[in-house]
């Protein structure tokens, strides 16, 4: 049971993520951006490294379109007085260099371009001519996928589980760790410790929290990312805003044993056996006080898709 859920779990898709405000390319290898400010070219370069591109260079006229398309839509929002745009290529006069090392397999100049200088992509009709180094245009880069993993809607070591499109991840210690501990341990790896807000989470969240781990010398078990936030049974609030709505608590919890339970854990199924009846406690949750010495603790992230 616990394998099929996992290869489940694993099972994604491929897609590819541009940067926000960059759109793709006709190959599907890289992404352009079209950024609404006016500068020198070389100013421009220095522009595209800042966001880890290129200024971009131009292979055929597919992508030629694209850009063009992007520049004016950006472009007339923002800069309507803009007539072209920098692309990342050096016109000699008979030869394109373009910034990024490409081969210059692809020209689209306008009639009677005569002289050397940057290339310029005019918004009028996409045609290129050359500017000045020190004309003011706005300008294009093309960059590389920002999802170096297209086929991961988790990041590597993370659960994924589709229909709640999150991602969890184990934190833990053989030594045992707080619930401060486990909570730093979840931001540090980019979450946060996981609410359960229904049946299907709380399960994920115990199977997760049971792969490969025993609880040897530890007393405790799973942090998750519950806080009390006053002295009643319904006092109690998740650290990533999620709505307390759903519970399951074990028998007898919250019991705010000698008034000082403040987290959340979940008994799950390592302490098989610990209890007269397995099933009021199995999966469910308790208040412990929060520098108890737990084995791990369970974080969660949005899922990319
Ligand atoms: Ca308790």
């Amino acid at each position: 049971m616990r394998f099929l859920i996992l290869v489940f779990l694993f099972t994604g898709f491929c897609v590819a993520f541009c940067p926000k405000n960059s759109v793709n390319n006709s190959q599907g290898d890289g992404c352009f951006s079209v950024l609404e400010l006016a500068t020198t070219y070389a100013r421009a370069e220095e522009y595209c490294e800042s966001i880890n591109s290129f200024a971009a260079s131009v292979h055929n006229a597919f992508d030629n379109q694209i850009l063009l398309d992007r520049a004016r839509y950006v472009l007339g929002a923002q800069l309507p007085s803009a007539d072209a745009f920098w692309l990342g290529g050096y016109y000699d006069g008979s030869t394109i260099r373009w910034a990024d090392g490409s081969p210059a397999d692809y020209t689209n100049f306008m009639t009677g371009v005569n002289g050397s200088g940057n290339i310029v992509a005019q918004l009028q009709d996409g045609k290129w001519r050359v500017a000045a180094w020190n004309e003011q245009k706005p300008l294009a880069c093309v960059g590389k996928y920002e999802s170096v993993q297209c086929d991961a809607p988790c990041d590597t070591e993370w659960f994924y589980a589709k229909q709640l499109k999150a991602c969890y991840k184990v934190v833990g210690s053989t030594n045992g760790m707080t619930w401060n501990e486990a909570d730093t341990a979840c931001r540090s790896a980019g979450g946060i410790l996981t609410s359960i807000t229904s049946d299907e989470e709380n399960r994920i969240v115990n199977e997760i929290a049971t792969t490969n781990m025993k609880l040897g010398k530890v007393e405790w078990q799973t942090w998750t990312g519950g806080v009390r936030t006053g002295p009643n049974p319904q006092d109690w609030r998740w650290i990533d805003g999620a709505p307390f709505n759903f519970t399951t608590w074990a028998l007898g919890q919250p019991d705010d044993g000698k008034g000082i339970q403040n987290c959340l854990q979940v008994y799950t199924s390592v302490f098989s056996g610990e209890f007269k009846n397995d099933a009021d406690y199995l999966t469910k949750w308790d208040d412990l006080q929060c520098d108890a010495n737990s084995l791990n603790g369970v974080c969660k992230k949005v899922a990319k898709y």
